[in-house]
C-alpha cells in the first residue's frame, strides 16, 4: 500500500533529517549558541556577499541589550581591503519584524575597514547589518545584507 511506503522508517528519518538541517543555523552563529552573546561569541567571523567579503572583530559583544562595536574590513576576491564604489550607510535591520534598529556610528578608519559603534539588539530575533548606498533604513533589498546576531 502507497500510505505504508510513505511511513517507512527509512522516509521518517530521512524527513527529520532534512528539517532538521534546513533549519540549522549557519556554522559561525552555532559556534556560540545558547551564550547570551548573539551566539556569535567574540570570535571572527567572515561572509562573503556582493563580489565582497566582510569580517566582523567584535571589540565589545555582541551582547543583548549592551553597546556592541566591532571593526568591519572589507576585501575583494584576492583579499585586498577595498572601498565601496559608493559612500556606504550603514544600519541594523530586523528582517522579521521589519524595522531598522538605533542610529548606528559609522567611522571610516581606512581603505575597507570601518569601526562601527552603538550597536545596540535591543529585541530578541535576528538583526542584520544593512549597506545601503543611500540614507534610507526601509530593509531594502537592494543593500548589502549581512546576518550578524541572533537572540
Ligand atoms: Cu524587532
Amino acid at each position: 500500500m502507497t500510505c505504508l511506503k510513505v511511513f517507512h522508517p527509512l522516509f521518517v528519518a530521512i524527513l527529520l533529517l532534512s528539517i532538521s538541517t534546513s533549519c540549522a543555523d549557519p556554522t559561525y552563529l552555532a559556534a556560540n549558541s545558547g551564550s547570551d552573546n548573539g551566539g556569535l561569541g567574540n570570535s571572527t567571523f567572515d561572509i562573503c556577499k556582493n563580489d565582497f567579503c566582510f569580517s566582523f572583530d567584535w571589540l565589545a559583544g555582541p551582547e543583548y541589550r549592551k553597546e556592541s562595536s566591532f571593526i568591519l574590513s572589507v576585501r575583494n576576491a584576492d583579499g585586498d581591503l577595498v572601498d565601496f564604489n559608493f559612500t556606504p550607510h550603514f544600519y541594523l535591520y530586523m528582517p522579521d519584524h521589519g524595522h531598522p534598529g538605533d542610529p548606528l556610528t559609522a567611522t571610516r578608519l581606512e581603505k575597507g575597514l570601518y569601526k562601527i559603534e552603538k550597536v545596540m539588539f535591543f529585541m530578541k530575533g535576528q538583526w542584520d547589518l544593512h549597506i545601503s548606498e543611500t540614507q534610507d533604513e526601509s530593509g531594502s533589498s537592494s543593500d548589502i545584507i549581512l546576518p550578524i546576531a541572533h537572540f
